[in-house]
């Protein structure tokens, strides 16, 4: 991608296509979660495929400044920004907002104290990364039982706290888009469904506001429990677009947990599950952005066994490439949902 990269070796898997190019073609970005990894051949396949770059952890609220005292840990993602940047990559902010590492330091009892801390640790940050093209200003903020997620600020706040990040945050970098990314959109499960319309009743309210945002972020970690529609995502995706905003696919993966233990079927569902998936869904021209939750077996958080879902056998094989950064049929798979993407 960048001229700095190195040439190629025939015997690795970035020879062959480029996702980030066949996505270009598309207009459409093509991106991958990263975790900072130094290996160099790694790297290089991400330069080859991803055209963005989200900081796996090293930009969320808690990892950046534990506590009110401490001085800002900027330097995990700074390494990830740069390595962005060296190689011609677009860098996503991830996240200003989480409910599972809250910055408990910036939780005032008053909105006017929110205001200066909260606000203060939004300010600090997005000016540290003015090169982002976007932010997540919230991640995971809808419930699947009850409208807003029940944590302190969003509970206590609710829209006025919403509202205020995200016209704060449009302040501070007026160029980039604004996100809110949440998990379980794609998921079929009955428990889960109501999450969509949880999602369309907070966009109506930030609208009736003329709240700031862009997109939306459907995070698509397609699990083998609870199983993604692809039917009911595009039928939702549809109603984003609805209200003129944009779709990101924000962090694709496929949890394998219960698929047979032999290699080659595991792989083969793997695929058919990305492909029905992505085909499904990139077929609507508002889906603007993929992006995938790690790019190869070999750094990845399923595998690195940070999920919650239990295994029933076998090491985990969620992404396109191997632990050798070889490609699996999933490669093949994005690239023929790529392909057969319409432009837009
Ligand atoms: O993949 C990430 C993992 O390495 C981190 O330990 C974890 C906690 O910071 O977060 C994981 O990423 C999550 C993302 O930020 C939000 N959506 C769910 C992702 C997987 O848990």
């Amino acid at each position: 991608m960048s001229s700095g990269v190195p040439t190629i070796q025939i015997q690795e898997a970035t020879a062959s296509h480029s996702l980030g190019e066949l996505g270009k073609a598309r207009g459409l970005e093509i991106g991958c979660a990263f975790s900072g990894h130094a290996d160099a051949r790694y790297r290089r396949l991400l330069a080859h495929h991803s055209r963005l770059v989200v900081p796996e952890w090293q930009l969320k609220p808690r990892f950046l400044r534990p506590r009110r005292v401490s001085p800002y840990n900027f330097g995990p993602c700074d390494a990830i920004a740069g390595f962005a940047a060296s190689n011609g990559m677009a860098f996503h902010g991830h996240t200003l907002f989480w409910h599972e590492e809250p910055i408990r330091w910036a939780h005032g009892k008053s909105f006017e104290r929110v205001k200066s801390d909260y606000g203060g640790f939004i300010r600090d940050v997005m000016h540290h990364y003015p090169q982002a093209v976007s932010w997540d200003v919230f991640n995971e903020i809808v419930g699947e039982q009850e409208p807003l997620r029940d944590e302190f600020l969003i509970s206590t706040f609710g829209l006025q706290f919403i509202d205020y990040c995200l016209r704060l945050a449009r302040e501070n970098s007026p160029t980039a888009r604004l996100v809110i990314n949440d998990y379980n959109l794609e998921c079929s499960s009955d428990w889960s469904l109501p999450k969509q319309d949880h999602m369309l009743r907070l966009l109506d309210a930030l609208r009736a506001i003329d709240s700031p945002l862009h997109a939306i972020g459907i995070q698509g970690h397609l699990s083998s429990v609870y199983r993604a529609s692809a039917a009911s995502t595009v039928r939702f995706i549809d109603r984003i677009a609805d209200l003129g905003l944009d779709v990101f696919i924000s962090e694709l993966d496929v949890n394998d947990s219960t698929m047979p233990a032999d290699i080659a079927v595991r792989d083969g569902e793997v695929a058919a599950y990305y492909e029905e998936f992505l085909t499904a869904v990139l077929s609507r021209r508002s889906v603007k952005r993929l992006v995938l939750w790690g790019i190869s077996d070999f750094d990845n958080w399923i595998v690195r066994r940070q999920t919650q879902e239990k295994r029933r056998s076998g090491k985990a094989r969620p992404a396109l490439f191997d632990d050798q950064l070889q490609p699996k049929p999933a490669f093949d798979a994005v690239v023929r949902a790529l392909e057969s993407a319409p432009p837009r």
